[in-house]
């Protein structure tokens, strides 16, 4: 999908800061950073949002995990938060599922 922001940087056509990646998914830090580690992980297949990616198991397994090693090389040993933007009212810009990973701070609840 070339009109598709992320997919372009799973394509290397614009090259994201890339934290780690697999064959299937990639990480890279988000542009406007909300938390001393902010991480987008991403499918490299095109899926629009969270409950799409609930059709592609091994995809959405491996978006997890790869959260999860991002999370431990970034040392965020206490804690981190794991959010999918879900739709407009969600506060969903990108209509490529993406997994924000947030820590390094102490985050609040309820998020806004
Ligand atoms: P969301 O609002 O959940 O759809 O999050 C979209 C995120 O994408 C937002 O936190 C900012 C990030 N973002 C948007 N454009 C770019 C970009 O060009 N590069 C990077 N690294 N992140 C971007």
């Amino acid at each position: 999908m070339s009109d598709c922001l992320f997919c372009r940087f799973v394509a290397r056509e614009i090259e994201p800061a890339v934290v780690a990646e697999t064959d299937l998914s990639l990480a890279f830090k988000d542009i406007n950073p909300q938390a001393p580690t902010h991480v987008l992980v991403v499918p490299k297949r095109h899926v629009p949002n969270a409950g799409a990616l609930a059709a592609y198991p091994e995809e959405l397994a491996d978006v997890i995990d790869l959260a999860r090693t991002v999370a431990e090389q970034e040392g965020l040993d206490s804690g981190y938060r794991l959010v999918f933007n879900t739709g407009a009212d969600a506060g969903q810009t990108v209509f490529h599922v993406h997994c924000h990973l947030l820590g390094g701070r102490q985050l609040s609840w309820p998020p806004g």
